[in-house]
């Protein structure tokens, strides 16, 4: 019995990856952006793939503001709410109010049961860089990277990347570290986010939602940072339009390419 659980959990776990080492899309990271992006591209049979460093994908979404753990939409949300049968009551000045768990956990279950394949605990340490264009990620357990262990990487290749690493903006940092390239911005070096201005960081969130580098895409707070955008506080209207508007443009860009 023992051995067909391990045997259950091993063979099932290593089917799951050797089926994603190949995908037509991969998002790193697992806040609200990169949920409604894998949910989207898979709904759409797009074979998407999401890595979270952490035990649980969900992000900054959990916790609200300040472990508070409610959230907040303007009505320009509304229509992603329904979509992902999100409940919310409303709170004035078009605002609305809904439950954290119920929210994180329904983007959750609504990337992986349109079957977004997410893989937990593995982190992007690198990318794979071909012909001037970003044409994977390279991945090793988040402990591996947490404990400073010298053990070398995997890859797994996609036609598109998404930078959805929130703040740091990991993905599009490590490639600017390490290559000399041009970012599709107005620098090359990354400004990151300024200071709390809610209107003005979720319009530029979504406005700067986009392509910087051929085949690497960013959205969520991702996008603020490469472009020196405001940060907008705890309300997350962008972070949901935003993860929309990748999967919009991926599929651009997928349909392009193919
Ligand atoms: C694998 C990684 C790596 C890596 C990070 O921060 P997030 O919730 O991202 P967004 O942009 O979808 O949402 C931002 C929102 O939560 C927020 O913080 C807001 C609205 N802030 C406003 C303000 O003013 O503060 O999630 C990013 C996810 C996390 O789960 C990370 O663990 C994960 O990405 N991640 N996963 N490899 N190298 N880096």
């Amino acid at each position: 019995m023992e051995a067909q659980i391990s045997q259950a959990i091993t063979s099932g776990w290593f089917t799951k990856l050797q089926n994603h080492l190949i995908s037509d899309v991969i998002i790193v990271g697992g806040g609200p952006s990169g949920l409604v992006c894998a949910a989207e591209l898979a709904s759409q049979n797009i074979k998407t793939t999401l890595i979270e460093k952490d035990l649980a994908p969900g992000g900054g979404m959990w916790g609200g503001a300040m472990f508070f753990n409610q959230i907040v939409f303007h009505k320009d949300a509304l229509q992603l709410l329904e979509r992902f049968a999100i409940s919310y009551s409303y709170y004035g000045n078009d605002l609305y109010v809904c439950d954290a768990v119920e929210a994180t956990s329904s983007l959750i279950y609504n990337a992986t049961h349109k079957g977004a394949g997410i893989f937990t605990g593995i982190c992007m340490e690198d990318v794979l860089v071909k012909d001037n264009r970003v044409s994977g990620v390279v991945i090793n357990w988040s402990t591996v990277k947490k404990d400073r262990l010298h053990i070398d990487p995997l890859s797994l290749s996609a036609q598109a990347i998404l930078d959805a690493t929130g703040h740091p903006c990991e993905v599009v940092s490590v490639l600017c570290r390490k290559n000399t390239i041009h970012l599709n911005l107005p620098s090359d070096t990354i400004p990151y986010e300024k200071s709390l201005n809610a209107e003005a960081g979720e319009k530029s969130c979504l406005e700067f939602t986009q392509e910087v580098y051929p085949g690497l895409f960013v959205s969520g707070m991702a996008a603020c940072g490469v472009s020196g955008s405001n940060r907008m506080g705890p309300i997350f209207t962008s972070m949901l339009l935003s993860g929309m508007k990748a999967a919009d443009l991926i599929l651009q860009s997928l349909n392009r390419e193919n």
